[in-house]
């Protein structure tokens, strides 16, 4: 197998050079860095056998002089097979392992120096909160995607950190909501209210000076809970309590990337503010959906990791994302 040698003012230059000499298999078998950039020795494909491998290093060192091959190539593989088996694009796969290979001189584990990269690759949401004003969380979602359930977590979350709190939901026809969000209200020592119209909110604040936030849950009627959310802007606008609207998307981490497509498309008149996303306990391929986010600009407020009420509720963070790429689990 030939070895080509390949100079960059970086490593970033020099791979894009090897990548247009020897196509998108192309590996990067040695490294050095000179004063005036970098020389990378480059195989076309990844060797088949431990032989062939050594021949390579042996080439790449007789022509770049030093043997750091086996350690790019190995600490690269690591975090490759990591992201793959995440379901990561080839974009996200790309752009990783080259960052990690131009860190590796740092001498840090491949898999921390990924997890570093990973960790600014999707957006968070900052959720700022205006002194003195109130506020209502609305969670869009399709059917099933665990709306009432982070409703009631965040409903949960508010109330601890000390904001009077209620959970209103507006999902008063289907069989069973009205038991489940009564239910959902007790376990996290929050009171309920069902509400036809979501703009029903806006007089709960009139009415009530101590509330300070409302949690609404709602259908999973696309075009209803759009309506409704209208209601409420124009209620919220009208009245005389200075209120906070964030609209949160619960989207399914199990759901099918079409599926998710379709959602957010549907709910774009919304303006979404963050997205939660739901089911990351029961999903093995979390990359696909935390990209989705990042290519929509949608920033990512909290991860639900599980059914459980009390404990399975994450504030979403860099760190927090890349654990999840790289070891499946929220951090
Ligand atoms: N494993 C897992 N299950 C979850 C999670 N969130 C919700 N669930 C489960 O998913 C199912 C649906 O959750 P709900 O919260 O009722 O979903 P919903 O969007 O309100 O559903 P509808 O009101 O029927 O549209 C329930 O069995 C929940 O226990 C999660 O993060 N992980
Ligand atoms: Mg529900």
């Amino acid at each position: 197998m030939p070895v080509l040698t390949v100079k960059g003012t970086d490593l970033r230059e020099a791979l894009v050079h090897a990548r247009k000499a020897l196509g998108d298999h192309a590996v990067v078998v040695s490294r050095m860095d000179t004063p005036s950039g970098t020389v990378i020795a480059v195989a076309p494909e990844v060797p088949r056998s431990p032989q062939a491998l050594e021949a390579l290093r042996h080439e790449a060192r007789r022509l770049i002089g030093r043997p750091q091959a086996h350690a790019t190539l190995a600490g690269t593989r690591e975090v490759e097979r990591c992201l793959s088996r995440a379901g990561a694009s080839r974009k996200l796969l790309e752009r990783t392992c080259e960052a990690v290979a131009g860190r590796l001189s740092e001498g840090a584990h491949p898999l921390d120096l990924a997890a570093e990269e990973l960790s600014v690759a999707f957006p968070v949401a900052q959720l700022k909160r205006r002194r003195g004003a109130k506020v209502v969380l609305a969670l869009l979602g399709t059917a099933g995607a665990g709306k009432s359930t982070t409703a009631a977590k965040l409903a949960g979350r508010m109330q601890a950190s000390g904001r009077t709190t209620a959970l209103v939901t507006i999902d008063l026809d289907r069989p069973g909501a009205r038991a489940q969000a009564s239910s959902n209200g007790r376990t996290m020592g929050v009171p309920v209210a069902p509400a036809r119209d979501a703009a029903r909110v806006a007089r709960l604040f009139e009415a009530e000076p101590s509330l300070e936030c409302v949690v609404l849950d709602m259908t999973g009627r696309s075009e209803h809970d759009l309506e409704q959310l209208e209601a409420l802007r124009a209620a919220l606008l009208q009245s005389e309590v200075d209120v906070d609207l964030t609209v949160l998307a619960a989207l399914p981490m199990t759901s099918s990337r079409q599926a998710q497509e379709r959602f957010l498309g549907r709910i774009a008149p919304a303006s979404v503010d963050a997205v939660v996303v739901t089911k990351t306990d029961e999903c093995d391929v979390p990359a696909p959906t935390l990209e989705l986010c990042s290519e929509r600009r949608l920033p990512i407020a909290f991860l639900s990791n599980g059914r459980d009420l009390a404990t399975d509720l994450r504030r979403a963070s860099g760190e927090g994302l890349a654990n999840l790429v790289l070891r499946r689990r929220v951090a």
